[in-house]
């Protein structure tokens, strides 16, 4: 049986984006594959890498559990847990960051992009690191740590994360070479890629929708009423290259996006989807694109709001998630301490 883990950071209320290219997979993983095991956390350490305001964090904290159950997560099924609640995640991460050689993590592309901003942002040609945190670094132990802590097989992930579970596997790899003993301490996990749900910024679709994105119109987030999804999708970016739709994500990445969005909504291929909306306008598009999504995220909207306010139940579920989550990293934990030589 398979041992699946994957987290999402609790940096504000989920959008389109990491509903299609991840929750709704967690779902599909919970409901076709009763013999898994499944492990799901809200990753507040990950979301310190980046300033946060403390007040926000800790309301989107809670608010990310409500929706992890409001989008269908089962916690009789699940372990569904707070990082942070779960202090060996960053004991492991310490002890693996002490076998993980600083050239490995400069060549993510993660952090390579961090230093690309800071360049531009000083408009300055010498690439200067001095200013960015080391935990923009070293972040992706933390990850390996939060996988390899379950001795996770397999971690649903986007395309983006690739770069980061090949780590999370040399890492596992490096770890069983080192401290080798009768059995293998990790298995190497496995990447399931989410099958290309990226879903871009309504504003500027050569970026994914995020976030954390400056322009709260680029996205759409599960808490959005009707008619806050209509006004944003009317207000996506779109060309007027020629009359009519035509999927074309080279010239025409807007409307591209929103055919990608359409056929992402109704689970159809974008193919499809274009050529039933090759007589359109652009208006026509828009009105259908938002209706799709309403659709798709009435339920889940619904019960965030009633889930939200049942403080009781979350703090249950928050409390029962992070005993389970420590049970299992305590068996892992008593092995690795053993093999290190600090037990
Ligand atoms: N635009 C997207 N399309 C498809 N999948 C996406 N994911 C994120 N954006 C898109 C997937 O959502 C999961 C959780 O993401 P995360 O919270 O760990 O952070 P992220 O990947 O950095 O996503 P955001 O939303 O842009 O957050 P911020 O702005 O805080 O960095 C991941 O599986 C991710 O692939």
């Amino acid at each position: 049986p398979r041992t699946i883990f994957s987290g999402i950071q609790p940096t504000g209320i989920p959008h389109l984006g990491n509903y299609l290219g991840a929750l709704s997979n967690w779902v599909k993983l919970q409901n076709e594959n009763p013999q898994d095991k499944l492990i799901f956390s809200i990753v507040g350490w990950h979301a310190l890498t980046l300033p946060q305001n403390p007040t926000e964090l800790a309301a989107s904290r809670r608010d990310m559990l409500a929706v992890l159950l409001a989008v269908g997560l089962d916690p009789k099924r699940c372990v569904l847990f707070h990082q942070d609640s779960n202090a060996m995640h960053t004991e492991l991460a310490w002890i693996l960051s002490c076998i993980t050689p600083t050239g490995k993590l400069r060549r993510m592309t993660s952090w390579k992009s961090r230093l690309a901003q800071s360049r531009n942002a000083n408009d300055e040609s010498e690439v200067d690191e001095s200013m960015l945190n080391a935990g923009l670094l070293t972040y992706p132990v933390l990850q390996a740590a939060d996988i390899l802590l379950y001795r996770a097989t397999h971690v649903p992930v986007g395309e983006d994360q690739r770069q980061h579970l090949e780590l999370s596997r040399d890492i596992a790899d490096s770890f069983n070479r080192t401290f080798r003993a009768s059995s293998r301490m990790f298995p190497l996990p496995t990447a399931l890629i989410t099958p290309s749900k990226r879903i871009l910024s309504l504003k500027d679709p050569a970026s994914k929708m995020s976030k954390s994105a400056s322009d709260p119109a680029s996205r759409i987030l599960l808490t959005d009423t009707a008619n806050q999804i209509a006004a944003k999708v009317r207000a996506a970016v779109t060309d007027s290259i020629t009359t009519g739709v035509t999927y074309d994500p080279v010239l025409r990445p807007g409307t591209s996006s929103l055919l990608s969005i359409l056929a992402a909504c109704a689970d159809e291929e974008v193919d499809a989807v274009a050529s039933r909306c090759t007589g359109m306008s652009h208006g026509e598009l828009k009105t259908e694109v938002a209706a799709a999504v309403d659709a798709l995220i009435a339920g889940p909207r619904a019960e965030f709001e009633r889930i939200r306010g049942e403080v009781g139940y979350l703090d249950q579920v928050a409390r029962k998630g992070a005993e389970a989550a420590k049970e299992l990293s305590a068996q892992t934990m008593v092995q690795v301490r053993q093999r290190v030589g600090l037990n």
